[in-house]
């Protein structure tokens, strides 16, 4: 067996309480460069789930989520090949009220925010969403 590291990621479905839209973003800069993810990025040490998904959907979209409203949703496990890492993802979900909308905090690290239904998501997706997509989950509500 291998003793490589495996890597934690936390991506973060955030739902319009209405319409049910999802926000999605096409990554730059990086791996998985073109691809449409979820606002998320590493768990930090000493961070619970929900700590991590509200600061990294702060950080990436300036949209402020309390802790109590962040619900675990599903996990995978991916090979970044390009990385030579494994991940394992851990989905969150969130409601957000109708008219929230997304700052392009980072636009170096990502083209734009797009609301887009869950049966519609664009592609190429992020690896991990990919993943997710291909399982029986789909976000609670939907
Ligand atoms: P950080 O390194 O500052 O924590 O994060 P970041 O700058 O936001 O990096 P990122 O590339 O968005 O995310 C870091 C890693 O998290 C990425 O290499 C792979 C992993 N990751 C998953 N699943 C997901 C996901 O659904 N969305 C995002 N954004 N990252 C994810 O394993
Ligand atoms: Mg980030
Ligand atoms: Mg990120």
């Amino acid at each position: 067996m291998s003793t490589r590291p495996i890597f934690t990621g936390v991506g973060v479905i955030l739902v319009k309480e209405v319409s049910k839209h999802i926000l999605v973003g096409r990554r730059k800069g990086s791996h998985g460069s073109g691809t449409f993810a979820l606002p998320g990025g590493h768990l930090e040490y000493g961070e619970k789930f929900e700590e991590c998904a509200a600061r990294e959907v702060l950080e990436e979209t300036g949209i402020t989520l309390r802790s109590s409203d962040i619900k675990f949703a599903y996990a995978t496990t991916d090979v970044f090949q390009e990385l030579q890492k494994q991940y394992v993802t851990i989905f969150m979900q969130a409601q957000v009220p109708e008219e929230t909308k997304a700052t392009l905090v980072e636009p170096e690290k990502c083209e734009s925010w797009e609301w887009v239904p869950w049966g519609s998501l664009p592609s190429p997706l992020f690896k991990p969403l990919q993943t997710l997509t291909e399982t029986t989950f789909s976000p609670d509500g939907l």
